[in-house]
């Protein structure tokens, strides 16, 4: 397949200022006539080429006069037409079938509606155009459907007129005055119900707001409105941006490969990151719902006002706007918990993307499908490289660097380097080796050794870095890397002042002075840089930070790694004191100055993937045993704690306060312990909490726990769950999520089953990730050493790839990493990949994949 490089960036020939679609919308046949004002760009003799894919010509004009055949021709998919001078009007009509379209990007059919997913190559399946985010037109949307099946025509911008046809039929008509790439068009018919509500803005603008849901599924749009709202007075205060159009609309549809789109004044959203209500959704679920909302909105400036050049680009939007929604939702919540949760996802999706085969750079070199780009990297470890860079310029000069940005770059299509240069004027720093970030994959590395000298009374610290090699890097050279640093006395367990140390050399050394006796490090403070951090600290040493450091992340991680030297420990058959655990975990669970939210976080064991990540070979029976037997020990010897916590933190009624979540956050947490305890009544205090939970926190919770073990109420539970949710596909996705995920000795075989089941359907994007993407998830069943999980991941993957190549192609990289096996589980997983690639007519996307898979 063709391969596309960042080097070969041509500004586009021809540009498009103003574009007029016209859609007939029909399920089975949509016709789309589009009229294009076309300047030629620069001083050239090329034809005009639009992109199409699967797409016809059945008329095309320039200029009002069809065009001679010698005129056009095709070439890949795109039309191609010559033109002689450097102003023309051109027309395409297309006919397209929604309902057909089951890879669900351009238009296609979702529940009875009819909406687009464009970003980021989708508008070339609606009409021909150079699809491409540097080309930004003016659109005019007119829809014309049937009236009783799409009583609601939605489109970009804002409305300006309707009416009505003959034959039960009717139309509107759109226009978004903001020049913006193709991806971002976006169209929506059908028949919706709509939550209405008010923004005026700082400069006194009323905004009309709406989420458009089916009729049933309005009382469920409430938080999501409540989010929307905040994160347009958030957008505001904190970085100056105002909302630009008189309407913002959002549309809730079940059948999504995204999480959600922001489409200019339009968002389409997967209906998981809209729909919460407490019969339904956990408490992970409203804050999906919160972050991703604001994540949307906040692109109408980081992605839409200021877009993209090339989509190797891409994190120029993706990571700031991940950056600004993780700053949102911790000023919404609580900064420590977010931080944590942020920490966890990031090294549980990027670190391992970061040391296996499909590793790339944040902003990479080249693909042969972009849609395998949007990846943990770009989003995550983008959002990293933003959050460096506010460390480093501080909140003034920060925001001073974003408002440059915004000023310099509005209407435009942006690169990276253009972010980091307005960073660099605008808070007056150098950033040249930072940009570093920007082309090196690879997590780096950072050993700190830190030794007394009492003689001197002084303490000097030695950093080292290694950036490990990726594909297409074998050699790396020293990144910038900053480090949140301080040193605490072990006597009065004083914090002698925090320091940002900028590691900017292979091998580099900090001198401290005044210290009589060798002081306790605490580095990497608030997780400032995403790096591998290996010290020399005893188990002494981390279980006092996780009793007294004052930065609560770097008292978390404390406390982690103290449990994955246990657990380490404990697979490479070497007895480590696991008495030091059992304390720190007593301590934080019985602090009352703790906010039990965090006691949560710091409570939980390393997960058997992150404890695979501290392995040469990763060996996922060894783990599963390990971390089983350290969970029953805590469970067992503090099991009047589990008990305690289970029943006090119970409420009388739900409340969605951060107080109320953490009480449920930590009672799951209990309940968790409790189960692993051995104690007789597990299973029935279990079962207990499912059936009185008021909430789906508690309830899917006690469901998790109790699909671990092999009780007679697990079953029983499991039906009850499936009966009361039979019909309500987003909260059945859970109860496949649940099994899927489960510590049970059967789980490949239940999902096996279950995938033969009849509300199983690879046509839903949420319920393929809810089976099939979290049992690959689930390391220990996934890798069974029969192979069955393997090949089961790779039956789906075969099956899907005909239907929707997007989502089948983000199945692969769990198969991707075998590496990091035993041989024989390695050749297992490298055998599947070889028989995936096997198959006849593999698509673009799962073809990338497997085939970097296997080098
Ligand atoms: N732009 C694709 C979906 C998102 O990141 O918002
Ligand atoms: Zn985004």
């Amino acid at each position: 397949p063709h391969v596309v490089r960042r080097e070969d960036y041509r500004p586009p020939d021809w540009l498009v200022p103003d574009i007029a679609l016209d859609f007939d919308l029909d399920a089975a046949a949509t016709r789309v006539h589009a009229t294009l004002s076309v300047t030629r760009n620069g001083d050239h003799d090329r034809p005009l080429k639009l992109d199409g894919d699967g797409l016809l010509p059945l008329e095309i004009r320039v200029d009002g006069n069809p065009v001679a055949a010698d005129l056009w021709s095709m070439d890949s998919g795109a039309l191609v037409i010559a033109l002689p001078d450097a102003v023309h009007i051109v027309e395409t009509l297309v006919e397209i079938a929604p309902q057909d379209n089951s890879k669900l990007m351009g238009l296609y059919a979702s529940g009875g509606l009819l909406c687009t997913q464009c970003e980021a190559e989708g508008f070339r399946r609606i009409t021909f155009f150079p699809d491409r985010p540097d080309v930004l037109s003016r659109y005019s949307v007119r829809m014309a459907a049937d009236k009783a099946l799409y009583p609601v025509l939605l489109a970009n911008g804002d409305p300006v007129e309707q009416g009505e046809l003959p034959g039960g039929r009717h139309w509107a008509r759109w226009n978004d005055p903001f020049p913006k790439p193709c991806y971002l068009f976006a169209l929506v018919a059908g028949d919706l119900a709509c939550n209405a509500d008010r923004f005026v803005t700082m400069s006194g603008r009323e905004v009309q707001l709406g989420i458009w849901v089916r009729e049933a599924d309005l009382p469920r749009t409430a938080h999501a409105m409540q989010a929307l709202r905040n994160s347009m007075a958030w957008d505001e205060r904190v970085y100056g941006r105002e909302y630009d159009l008189d309407v913002f609309n959002i549309v809730a549809v079940a059948d999504f490969n995204f999480g959600a789109m922001e489409n200019k004044g339009l968002n389409i959203f997967n209906s998981r990151y809209i729909l919460a209500d407490p019969e339904t959704a956990t408490d992970i679920d409203y804050d999906g719902v919160e972050g991703v909302v604001a994540h949307e909105y906040f692109h109408n400036w980081s992605g839409n006002r200021v877009t993209c050049r090339d989509w190797f680009q891409l994190s120029l939007k993706e990571g700031f706007t991940v950056f600004r929604d993780q700053n949102f939702s911790a000023d919404m919540g609580s900064h420590a918990v977010k931080r944590i949760e942020d920490v966890r996802i990031l090294r549980a999706a990027q670190f391992q993307e970061d040391s296996g085969p499909l590793a790339h750079p944040v902003r990479p070199e080249s693909y042969m499908e972009i849609s395998n780009f949007y990846t943990a990297t770009i989003y995550n470890k983008g959002a990293e490289l933003i959050r460096m860079m506010a460390l480093m310029l501080g909140p003034e000069r920060f925001r001073a660097g974003t408002d440059l940005y915004f000023d310099r770059h509005d209407g435009e299509a942006a690169t990276c380097e253009d972010f980091v240069r307005a960073m660099e004027e605008g808070g007056e720093i150098d950033l040249g080796q930072f940009r570093l970030w920007y082309e090196q994959a690879g997590t780096p590395h950072v050993r700190a050794l830190l030794t007394h000298d009492p003689v001197a009374r002084s303490v000097t610290l030695l950093l080292e870095q290694t950036v490990p090699p990726t594909p297409g890097q074998p050699e790396k050279r020293p990144m910038a890397i900053p480090l949140r640093t301080a040193l605490f006395d072990p006597e009065t367990g004083e914090n002698r002042g925090d320091e940002l140390l900028m590691l900017t050399e292979a091998r580099q050394s900090f001198t401290f002075q005044g210290w009589t006796a060798a002081p306790i490090l605490s580095i990497n403070r608030g997780f400032s840089a995403p790096v591998i951090v290996e010290t020399n600290r005893s188990q002494a040493d981390l279980a006092f930070l996780s009793a007294h450091d004052d930065d609560p992340f770097a008292r978390y991680e404390a406390m982690q790694q103290l449990m994955v030297n246990v657990l380490v420990g404990r697979i490479g058959g070497q007895a480590v004191d696991e008495d030091a655990v059992i304390a720190a975990i007593r301590n934080a669970a019985t602090d009352p100055l703790l906010d039990p939210a965090f006691v949560a976080e710091a409570i939980r064991l390393p997960s058997e993937a992150y404890l695979g990540d501290q392995m040469a070979v990763v060996d996922p029976d060894a783990i599963h045993a390990a971390r089983d037997a350290l969970q029953r020990r805590i469970g067992a010897e503090l099991e009047p704690l589990w008990r305690d916590i289970h029943a006090r933190t119970r409420a009388n009624a739900f409340a969605l306060s951060s107080v109320a979540k953490g009480a449920r956050k930590l009672r799951n947490t209990a309940l968790l312990y409790l189960a692993a305890s051995g104690a007789v009544d597990g299973p029935t205090v279990a079962f207990g909490q499912f059936s009185e939970a008021d909430n789906m926190t508690e309830r899917q919770a006690a469901l998790a726990t109790l699909a671990n073990g092999t009780s007679a109420e697990r079953e029983a539970a499991l039906d009850i769950f499936y009966n009361r949710y039979r019909d309500d596909a987003l909260t059945l996705d859970k109860w496949f999520q649940t099994q899927a995920f489960a510590f049970h000795p059967d789980t490949v075989d239940l999902v096996e089953e279950l995938g033969r089941h009849k509300d199983f359907t690879l046509t839903n994007p949420n319920r393929v990730r809810a089976l099939y993407g979290a049992f690959a998830g689930n390391q220990w069943a996934f890798h069974h050493p029969s192979g069955k999980g393997y090949r089961l991941v790779a039956d789906c993957i075969i099956a899907l790839d005909k239907l929707n190549p997007q989502t089948a192609a983000r199945l692969v990289p769990p198969l991707g990493r075998w590496k990091r096996f035993d041989e024989p589980r390695a050749a297992l997983m490298r055998a599947e990949l070889q028989r995936i690639l096997l198959e006849p007519g593999l698509s673009k996307d799962v073809t990338e994949q497997v085939s970097k898979s296997l080098e």
